[in-house]
């Protein structure tokens, strides 16, 4: 360890690094801490680190100098060029051809721009960013701490924060509240002003100079919390307790998230209903950006208690996971500091030597959670393009099924209008005959006015049965209907994912008709519907053939 430590401080001083002291963490895995002049602490951890590689320890320095290692952190992890292409290629594409379809057809797409400035796509934020959510004192706020290297949020046992907070890299510290961050046009924040002006004054923007990661935002949420008198199975009131949606504003920000963590701790694992109810209702459909986080494993102090609480939160999760193969649940720990010191590592050799190498495990998973938290920038780069084809896949749903009622409904009055102006003409023409074959003129005058009544009766059993028509294509189970007449092949092969579209369609579809209304429904044209055909296609997967890992070896 003595080694260790003056081969990494020896690294510092010839880098020119002015650092104030390194702690050596654990001695199995290098985990080091180094105190800065500043009073930042930085960890690093090593865990392929043996004693004969550590001689060689220079090499993780080498260009180090005061300002770079935070840089050369963050470097690692900085978005290609190509990527920002991609993501140019994918905003273009929903500008041009989903946006003004989803105009025309009040479709499911939010249209109001909300996103970056010149993205012209309302699902962007200026930067890619890191949703925490979870418990309160599940440890959100110290992870944050510990992933921009700087106290940032305040961190306590005591609910301490009832505010969404953005934490941003910028030159200079700074603080903006709620209506300047959702008022600005750039940082695509924009549209959570829906949720109306209680969340807005509990939102906060913090714009902090020297994190560690400056090409990502990360987003504190407040804790979750059963509040006595709530029925915290997170129904439509117990939702708004908080004097706004807040598992829609969860959804909201988590549908733009490139990596979302729920964290849940060993006091409450999993029994705050609030934060199973988000996890239903505000994070299904994300799991493949989703982390869920077991924090503060390192105040299980026997197997007995771990086990226990894990089982509980598999329970939980369970309950709202309906799957065979719960999701990896990411078991781990925060260096806890006092007086600005990290002081885990007594922890590590006198609680876990005996027996449990868990200290060690935690640490590493925490790296992990880490890693995956340091790849946002580039994971924003799948989520765009997975967005393009989710909102493709909507606004197609939406316009089938539409341009479906359309033709029902054209069709129902094409038909009334035929038997009307039948009525009419077979009326006539009978009057015509009669005058034709000289009958006494009452023949010719009843006949007329069987005419007239004929054709006034059809026209309202026909204008009856337009309203009726539109009142039932309009109607939940006339759009279900449409559903199963339109997707047939996909119901009868059970097709889950048709099913979870239809799912978020339908309620946009209702509105949508009845804000057009069922007899003014624009018509979708062949072109639109072969572009959308063509971005899921061709351009979806090409964008996808670019931005993957083998075509960046390529390209490179
Ligand atoms: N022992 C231990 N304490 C932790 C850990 N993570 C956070 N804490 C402590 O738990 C308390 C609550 O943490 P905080 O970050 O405020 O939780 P939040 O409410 O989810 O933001 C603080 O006193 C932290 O120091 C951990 O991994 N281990
Ligand atoms: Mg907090």
């Amino acid at each position: 360890m003595i080694l260790a430590s003056s081969c990494i401080a020896t690294s510092l001083r010839n880098c020119h690094v002015r650092y104030h002291r390194i702690q050596i963490l654990s001695s199995k895995h290098y985990y080091t801490a180094i105190q800065f002049k500043n009073k930042r602490c930085l960890t690093l951890s090593y865990p392929h680190l043996n004693k004969a590689s550590i001689h060689n320890s220079s090499a993780l320095f080498t260009s180090s100098s005061d300002t770079s290692v935070n840089e050369n952190l963050s470097a690692k992890y900085e978005v290609p060029q190509y990527s920002k292409e991609i993501l140019h290629s994918c905003n273009q594409l929903h500008a041009s051809i989903l946006l003004p379809l989803n105009e025309k057809l009040r479709g499911p797409l939010i249209t109001s721009h909300g996103g970056n400035g010149n993205s012209g796509s309302a699902n962007v934020t200026s930067m890619p960013f890191v949703l925490c959510v979870g418990n309160h004192s599940s440890g959100k706020s110290s992870f944050i701490n510990h992933v921009v290297g700087r106290n940032v949020q305040t961190a306590g046992v005591a609910p301490t924060d009832d505010s969404f907070t953005v934490i941003a890299p910028g030159p200079e510290d700074k603080d903006q509240d709620g209506p300047a961050l959702i008022g600005d046009p750039d940082m695509g924040f924009a549209n959570l002003r829906q949720f109306g002006p209680t969340l807005i004054h509990h939102t906060c923007l913090k714009v902090r100079s020297n994190l560690v990661t400056d090409n990502f935002m990360l987003v504190d949420s407040p804790g979750m919390i059963d509040a006595p008198g709530s029925s915290g199975r997170g129904d439509d009131n117990s939702s708004m307790d908080r004097g706004y949606d807040f598992q829609g504003v969860v959804r909201w920000l988590a549908t733009r998230a490139d990596v979302v963590l729920l964290f849940f701790d060993p006091d409450k694992p999993g029994t705050t209903g609030e934060t199973l109810s988000v996890l239903l209702h505000s994070l299904g459909g994300m799991d493949h950006k989703l982390l869920i986080v077991l924090n503060k494993a390192d105040q299980f102090r026997k197997i007995h208690d771990f086990a226990r609480a894990y089982g509980s939160l598999c329970w939980n999760l369970s309950k709202v996971i309906p799957r065979k193969d719960l999701p990896r649940i990411f078991t781990m720990c925060l260096p806890v500091k006092k007086n600005n010191i990290l002081e885990d590592d007594d922890k590590t050799d006198a609680s876990y030597s005996s027996g449990s190498s868990g200290l060690a495990d935690l640490h590493h998973t925490r790296d992990e959670v880490v890693n995956e938290v340091m790849k946002a920038p580039l994971r924003r780069i799948d989520n765009v393009i997975t967005g393009l084809g989710d909102s493709v896949h909507l606004l197609m749903m939406h316009a089938t099924i539409m341009n479906h009622t359309r033709k029902l409904y054209s069709k129902a009055l094409w038909n009334g209008r035929l038997q009307v102006s039948g009525t009419g003409v077979s009326g006539l023409s009978l009057t015509g005959l009669s005058l034709y074959a000289e009958l006494p003129v009452q023949v010719s005058g009843s006949a007329l006015g069987l005419t007239v009544a004929g054709t006034a009766m059809m026209q309202y059993l026909n204008l009856k049965n337009l309203k009726d028509m539109k009142e039932e294509l309009s109607s939940d189970d006339g759009l279900t209907k449409a559903f199963k007449q339109t997707y047939t092949r996909e119901i009868a092969e059970a097709d889950e994912f048709i099913a979870s579209i239809w799912q978020r369609v339908k309620e946009s579809l209702k509105l949508g008709i009845s804000a057009i209304g069922v007899e003014n429904l624009p018509s979708v044209s062949p072109s639109e519907f072969d572009e959308m055909k063509t971005t899921l296609n061709e351009r979806i997967p090409a964008l996808r053939r670019k931005a993957s890992a083998s075509h960046y070896g390529n390209m490179k």
